[in-house]
């Protein structure tokens, strides 16, 4: 984006926090720099691809999360889309890698899109997806989703349904995306309550009326989710009928994947791969999780695994530059931040993905492929485990600092005092905006 953009904290403090990190970023650099030319990589190659990673920003996460317990507000918190952005700012002047934001309706919505779209350029922001919300009843809505939305057996409540989802794409386009993502929270609570087949045959008609709203250059998004709400059978459960429903769709369909939405030890990293063989991967929604889907922050748990998804994601994007090259799915986080400060975990979670990125493109693919013909097993796994054990820290730090942004986003962060800013100037609001799961 262009060098002209309003900051929200001051820059001059964000060099002179670089400043005082530049003795110590530099010795790392260097040291880093030695070991990988040992390895026949160049640094700066690294440096510079690092530069070039961007995650979206979910709008929902910068408000505090919640259960299905409780919710403990924090202090501070955006009390509307504008002061959401706001937020988003901050995460992107420190990380300079979060150049865009997801947006949910109707939590975001705005009679006055435009301003809403002049404040985010003026943050140098874009929006990436925008998200449709039929998991929940809005105030003064004529009917009810408890039994489902998009799949309901009432054609009155899949019609509200469908124009809720058309009308997300008219804000969208007033707003700059280009992509619908829709994810609902449809399906069964016990075995009879739906004909199985019938549902989703539902669904997919209402999702044919909303991919004709679709204009020409914007893609939809089929997240799916394997349980809950519905705890006995979810409608879009898997990637399999994500798949079969993208399929159906037409081109403009493509699957999700959120990190969350899979029974435990699912191998997620072939699910990866295979969406890409077949040209159905659309993007992600990046999160970590223990149990369920528990929406921690990405890498906190299993960083392992989201180095083995930009491995895929890696070796596809290498395969893509050969013949079909427009692979580029669509980063997002989609995270809960329950018992942190929402700003400190989405920049810490942006830096998580980016050095999964990094140590994805540190993997010796010729070697790994040479191991794999000769079925050299235990090679194979250990030039997966040379990159991923590499501390590439000091290469995402030196392209934030490159790029204006902070060498310790959080101790930047804490160091200017913005929570204690807004706390003072968003006191709490009761019924605000919509965060949490999702
Ligand atoms: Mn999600």
């Amino acid at each position: 984006m262009t060098a002209a953009q309003n900051t929200v904290i001051d820059a001059g403090r964000v060099a002179e926090h670089n400043a005082q990190q530049q003795a110590a970023l530099a010795a790392d650099y260097e040291a880093l720099g030695g070991m990988l030319a040992r390895r026949g990589v160049d640094i700066e190659k690294l440096t510079a691809l690092a530069g070039t990673f961007a995650v979206a920003v979910p709008s929902w996460g910068v408000g505090t999360g919640g259960t299905r317990f409780a919710r403990f507000p924090g202090r501070g918190e955006p009390r509307n889309v504008f002061e959401k952005m706001e937020d988003c700012a901050v995460i992107h002047q420190l990380t300079r890698a979060t150049p865009a934001v997801s947006l949910h309706f109707p939590w975001d919505r705005t009679d006055d899109p435009q301003a809403l779209r002049e404040l985010a350029e003026g943050y140098g922001l874009g929006f990436d997806a925008v998200n449709s919300n039929t998991f929940q009843d809005q105030q003064g809505q004529g009917h009810s989703y408890k039994y489902g939305s998009l799949t309901a057996t009432a054609g009155a409540v899949r019609a509200q349904a469908v124009a809720h989802n058309i009308d997300c794409i008219e804000l969208g386009k007033a707003l700059g995306s280009k992509a619908l993502t829709v994810w609902v929270g449809d399906g069964a609570n016990f075995p009879g309550q739906h004909n199985l087949r019938g549902a989703l045959e539902r669904y997919l008609d209402s999702m044919r009326d909303i991919y004709g709203a679709l204009p020409a250059d914007w893609l939809m998004f089929i997240e799916h989710k394997l349980f809950e709400p519905a705890f006995y059978a979810t409608t879009i459960a898997d990637w399999g009928t994500s798949f079969a429903c993208a399929t159906e769709l037409g081109p403009k369909a493509k699957c999700l994947v959120d990190l969350g939405h899979h029974a435990p030890n699912t191998n997620i990293e072939m699910i990866v791969a295979r969406l890409a063989q077949f040209g159905k991967l659309g993007g992600f929604h990046f999160n970590d999780s223990k149990y369920g889907d528990d929406d921690l922050d990405s890498g906190s748990i299993n960083p392992f695994q989201l180095f083995l998804v930009f491995n895929e994601l890696a070796d596809a994007a290498q395969r893509a530059k050969g013949g079909d090259s427009d692979f580029a799915p669509a980063y997002m986080l989609d995270q809960s931040h329950n018992v942190t400060d929402p700003i400190e975990s989405l920049m810490t979670s942006a830096v998580e993905v980016q050095r999964a990125f990094v140590q994805a493109a540190l993997v010796d693919r010729n070697a790994l492929r040479a191991h794999q013909e000769a079925n050299d097993v235990l090679q194979a796994a250990q030039t997966l485990k040379a990159a991923y054990r590499t501390d590439v820290s000091a290469i995402l730090a030196m392209a934030r600092v490159r790029n204006g942004g902070a060498a310790d986003p959080v101790g930047c962060y804490r160091a200017a005092g913005y929570r204690d800013g807004v706390a003072e100037r968003r006191p709490a609001k009761a019924g605000v905006s919509g965060s949490g799961i999702v």
